[in-house]
């Protein structure tokens, strides 16, 4: 069984970062083992969030990983939350990474134009850093314009894209994918681009004009996920974009209108479907 290390906060209430990861990935039948860089008692879109900084932990409990010799077959990360904790999950990088090891970074950080509100440009400079000794980085429109300093645009070309996908392969990401792309009217998806294959990819699907909190973090655990049960990269997107459409499709019939978190667990059937074809 593949095996996932999974670095970002855990927002008890809220569906996003580890409560969606932990549950998708095993539901995907990949062991994942969570390093938690926070608690929070929401994610940060609710207000009076409180918030336990856990970063004074991550060292003993790797280095305890690492006196057990524990190996993962992917590092993934998601939300962190200070420069110092960027450094530090650098560092752990560094230290379980092999040259079989997939690094995943979903560089979570802003949407629709603007950094959440809890980060500065400085962080979003460092989150350059990570991205530069990932394999894969994922980033949005809007991460992708602070991490190389494109402007944000809300309206582009293919070649805008191509043009952010070289600017994020200059910062030494092997295959950025860059989530929240529409190439034509009503469309929405992702293009990535292979730095070794030197090949662009892409998919999209039907764009549902409905937003949730928390449906980046889903597209990228799964993506991730995908990935490391070694399923090709545009089928991997397929099925991560298919899976994040599905989810918010279920969420737009719920009457609660739960815009904190999306409704992921009624669709985890499927996405265990989409990936019987692959299963060896
Ligand atoms: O979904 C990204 C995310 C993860 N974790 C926390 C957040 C957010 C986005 O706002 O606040 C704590």
């Amino acid at each position: 069984m593949k095996r996932i290390l999974t670095i970002q906060d855990i927002s008890c209430f809220g569906k996003c970062s580890l409560t969606v990861a932990l549950p998708l990935l095993s539901a995907m039948g990949i062991e994942t083992v969570i390093l938690p860089t926070a608690v929070l008692s929401t994610h940060t879109l609710f207000k009076g969030f409180t918030c336990k900084d856990l970063s004074d932990q991550l060292k003993p409990i790797t280095d305890h990983w690492k006196q057990e010799g524990i190996t993962f077959d992917a590092i993934c990360t998601g939300y962190l939350g200070t420069e110092e904790e960027i450094d530090t999950v650098i560092d752990i990088i560094r230290t379980f990474r092999n040259e079989n090891t997939l690094v995943f970074v979903d560089p979570a950080m802003g949407d629709n134009g603007k950094l959440y509100p809890v980060f500065d440009v400085h962080y979003a400079k460092k989150n350059a850093d990570l991205c530069a000794v990932a394999d894969i980085a994922d980033p949005n429109i809007t991460e992708g314009s602070y991490l190389t300093g494109l402007p944000y645009r809300e309206t582009y070309t293919e070649d805008y894209v191509k043009e952010m996908l070289s600017a994020l392969a200059a910062l030494g990401t092997k295959m950025p994918i860059l989530t929240g792309v529409s190439l034509s009217e009503g469309k929405t998806g992702a293009m990535g681009y292979d730095t070794v294959k030197k090949e662009y990819f892409f998919y999209q699907n039907e764009k549902i004009p409905a937003a949730y909190h928390g449906t980046g973090d889903i597209f990228s655990s799964v993506l991730a996920g995908a990935f490391v049960l070694g399923i090709d990269r545009t089928e991997a997107l397929k099925i991560a974009a298919d899976y994040t459409a599905d989810t918010i499709a279920e969420t737009v019939k719920d009457p609660a209108d739960p815009w904190y978190g999306v409704n992921f667990e009624a669709t985890i059937p499927q996405l265990v479907d989409s990936l019987k074809q692959f299963s060896k």
